[in-house]
């Protein structure tokens, strides 16, 4: 019985800017008050991780639990914790909802005021739930640090799933395809007929290509300097590709406001570059069009556009986090959109591996997360 004690498991640690994961055994503390600890089931890695891993400057917080991509079962409710139970399926996302603030009230924002989303090394109450076996602290991630067995995250910022739920695939959904389907639904709001410009091809461009496809989008133009992610890119609904690599003398913006006739509806940078955000604005529709920021550039990056351009032209800029999705409303959507075989998130899932490939023990066949709990442990 490990309930409220402290938990001794295995985490994979960040010791050191851009240098390899460690597994070592670290102690999860108990969760505070309004806190649950989980154990992980299923965690995959988000390019945000990455990029942050890779920062040397400013310097960030180490030794540090990396990972924000995950679902879990609830194994300890801490004080005060009302509507969650152990044994419970959640999904920790980075973004929180208090449900009680002034944005999480209104249907025009998903970024809660009691807990505002930052980058930072703590918990919300500034302090954190991981030691090493010498006693020094580990530092959190975005709320979430879920490269460990079990985690602490704070109620805001989980969402419960019905235990039958297939982890391997919702666990999409509490970073990349919840990105990038809500940045085409919520931020955006695609309408049905609408042409849409994406930049990047990675796993959120296309997931941004299946939001608007679920809106309806017309034309879905796909923009890579990779061509040989085209193929794919087609099975997610993409329409017309321009190899970024391979453009002459033109510019990007230059191509696809020549085969749009003046501009994208939507264009979305779904690369993390700053210059990519500019061409994309320069190719969004006149008027009307509206260029979504999606991708992580590095902290401090600056965007620039000329006072006329944006005068003159009307058109709008608007950044995603979480794809604007409110985690605990928007979730349970998305997850009956994949039950009801809309939302195609096998479509994301291009290997899978067993244990044994990975190092681990056998894997017991297709073991379900109810008999997981009922095997008692
Ligand atoms: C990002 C968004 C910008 C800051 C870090 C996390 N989202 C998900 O990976
Ligand atoms: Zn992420």
């Amino acid at each position: 019985e490990t309930s409220g004690k402290p938990i001794r498991c295995r985490a994979a640690v960040a010791r050191k800017p851009g240098e390899p994961l460690v597994i070592e055994e670290v102690i999860v503390a108990p969760p505070k008050s309004g806190e649950v600890r989980i154990k992980i089931i299923c965690t995959s890695l988000c390019f945000s991780d990455v990029t942050f891993w890779k920062l040397k400057d400013p310097p960030a917080f180490y030794p540090r639990i990396l990972g924000h991509e995950s679902v879990g079962v609830v194994e300890t409710v801490g004080e005060g914790v009302d509507g969650f139970a152990e044994g419970d399926v959640v999904i920790p996302v980075f973004v929180s909802e208090c449900a009680e603030c002034a944005d999480c009230k209104s249907n025009k924002s998903n970024l809660c005021s009691t807990y505002p989303f930052k980058v930072s090394p703590w918990m919300h109450d500034g302090s954190s739930r991981f030691t090493d076996l010498n006693g020094e602290t580990i530092y959190h991630f975005l709320s979430v640090s879920s490269f460990t067995e079990y985690t602490v995250v704070h109620v805001a910022n989980i969402t419960r799933v019905d235990r039958t739920v297939p982890p391997d695939r919702v666990c999409l959904l509490s970073c990349g395809v919840s990105t990038g389907v809500g940045a085409a639904w919520r931020s955006a709001n695609v309408e049905a007929g609408s042409t849409v410009a994406i930049f990047g091809l990675g796993s959120i461009g296309l997931a941004v290509a299946e939001g608007s496809r679920l809106c309806g989008a017309r034309r879905i133009i796909g923009i890579d300097v990779n061509p040989d992610k085209f193929e794919i890119a087609k099975s997610f609904g993409v329409t017309d590709f321009v190899d970024s690599s391979n453009v002459g003398d033109k510019s990007v913006s230059q191509i696809i406001n020549e085969m749009t006739g003046g501009g994208a509806d939507y264009c979305f940078e779904c690369v993390g570059k700053a210059f990519l955000v500019e061409e994309a604005f320069a190719c969004c529709r006149k008027g009307w069009g509206k260029t979504i920021v999606v991708g992580v550039d590095k902290p401090g990056a600056r965007i620039s556009f000329s006072s006329s351009e944006v005068l003159h032209l009307g058109k709008t800029i608007q950044g995603s986090l979480f794809g604007g999705l409110k985690p605990k409303s928007d979730i349970p959507i998305l997850i009956k959109r994949y039950i009801d075989k809309e939302l195609e998130l096998d479509k994301f899932v291009t290997h899978e591996s067993s244990d044994e490939e990975q190092g681990g023990e056998k894997k017991k066949k297709k073991k379900g997360l109810k008999k997981e709990k009922s095997s008692g442990e």
